[in-house]
């Protein structure tokens, strides 16, 4: 079995807004997402700092109070290795969001956050994490990037 690579998304909530970025290159590039990227073994002592340093390099911003919610595992037709996505939550952060080469942020209220234009397994675990459950996943695509089969599933402890 090929081991997965390792990546973060950081999700910022407060007061009842969402904080995401649109993907202005590489990897979903044009798709709404929270931060994140991979975790560097050379310089992140742990997947949370790597989940840490990621949302500092691509929105400006410094998170204080994050914890880990959910894992997710996506299998993607043409990719070797599948990927396993650590998803975090924060409320409390420091500093001014501002674009960055990478991201491009804006702020949606929970209610209304642009599913269409985010991965479509977003709308799957979203709802799980918005109302503060923990959660693992995992989501089978296709080449064109469609769901051909997942597991979701609400967890106490991850
Ligand atoms: P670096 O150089 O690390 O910033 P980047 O282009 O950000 O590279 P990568 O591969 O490191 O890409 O990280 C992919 C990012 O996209 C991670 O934050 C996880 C996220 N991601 C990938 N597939 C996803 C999916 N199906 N649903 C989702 N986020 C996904 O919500
Ligand atoms: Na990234
Ligand atoms: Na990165």
């Amino acid at each position: 079995l090929a081991a997965p690579k390792l990546t973060t998304l950081l999700v910022v909530v407060s007061d009842g807004n969402v904080l995401l970025g649109e993907k202005k290159r590489g990897f979903g590039a044009g798709l709404w997402n929270g931060f994140g990227g991979k975790v560097d073994l050379g310089i992140d002592a742990s997947v949370e700092h790597a989940a840490l340093r990621e949302l500092r390099e691509e929105c400006g911003i410094d998170a204080l109070d994050a914890t880990r919610r959910g894992v997710l595992t996506f299998h993607y037709a043409d990719a070797p290795n599948p990927m396993e996505t650590h998803v975090f939550h924060a409320s409390a952060f420091e500093g001014t969001v501002a674009e960055s080469d990478e991201m491009r942020p804006a702020w949606f209220p929970e209610d209304a956050i642009p599913l269409e234009k985010m991965w479509p397994d977003d709308e799957h675990w979203y709802p799980a994490f918005l109302r503060g459950e923990k959660f693992v996943g995992t989501f089978w695509f296709d080449r064109e990037k469609k769901i051909t089969r997942h597991e979701l599933e609400v967890v106490e402890t991850l």
